[in-house]
């Protein structure tokens, strides 16, 4: 089967987010059928929605896979699953989101999955890291990112590490 390019948002604003976003690209790139080829730098972002609680640590990866889309989708719940069970007994915001972003061309319209993610034009903490990866990534109608991260209302995005040594890439 032939391997297709998924894009991966991760979120965490809970016990060390840079930490748990590590970790989670490690799972993300020992996932079956599946290379990294690419990871964001990480950045900082306030909350979007209650703002009663810590500012986010955002990123995103480039995959290459040969997972369906929703064999995809069970892969990252179980990756956030990993994450969430060391923190069970604390409530509050979640250790760790991995959104499916963008999946090859495909648009997906189904209960458990919605692709592209129906946040992500609104969303410069999704936007910024998937330019990083690939600066001319297209949605599936053609709408290139770069144009919605210009049109995207500022967040407060930070970024963390300066020095990330990956370079963006052509994409495909
Ligand atoms: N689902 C549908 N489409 C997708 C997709 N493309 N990728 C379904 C992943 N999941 C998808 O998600 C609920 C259900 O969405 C899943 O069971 C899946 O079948 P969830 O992650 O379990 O629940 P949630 O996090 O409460 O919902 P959601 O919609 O992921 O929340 P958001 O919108 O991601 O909000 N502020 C900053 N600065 N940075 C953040 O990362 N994140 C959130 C979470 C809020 N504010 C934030 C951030
Ligand atoms: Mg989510």
């Amino acid at each position: 089967m032939a391997r297709t390019d998924a894009f991966i948002g991760l979120g965490s604003n809970l016990a060390e987010p840079s930490a748990q976003l590590a970790r989670a690209v490690i799972g993300l790139a020992a996932l079956p059928e599946t290379e990294l080829v690419a990871q964001s730098p990480f950045y900082r972002s306030r909350p979007v929605g209650p703002q009663d609680q810590p500012d986010f640590v955002n990123g995103a990866v480039w995959l290459r896979t040969e997972l369906p889309p929703l064999e995809l989708l069970d892969q990252l719940q179980s990756i956030e699953q990993d994450h969430g069970r060391e923190r069970r007994q604390h409530w509050g915001p979640r250790t760790l989101d991995l959104d499916l972003l963008i999946y090859g061309n495909e648009r997906i319209s189904e209960s458990r999955l919605t692709v592209p993610h129906p946040e992500l034009p609104n969303r410069d903490f999704v936007l910024q890291p998937l330019l990083d990866l690939a600066p001319s990534l297209t949605l599936p109608d053609g709408t290139p990112i770069a144009d919605l991260r210009s049109k995207c209302p500022d967040n407060h995005l930070r970024r963390l590490d300066p020095i990330a040594s990956d370079t963006p890439r052509d994409y495909p």
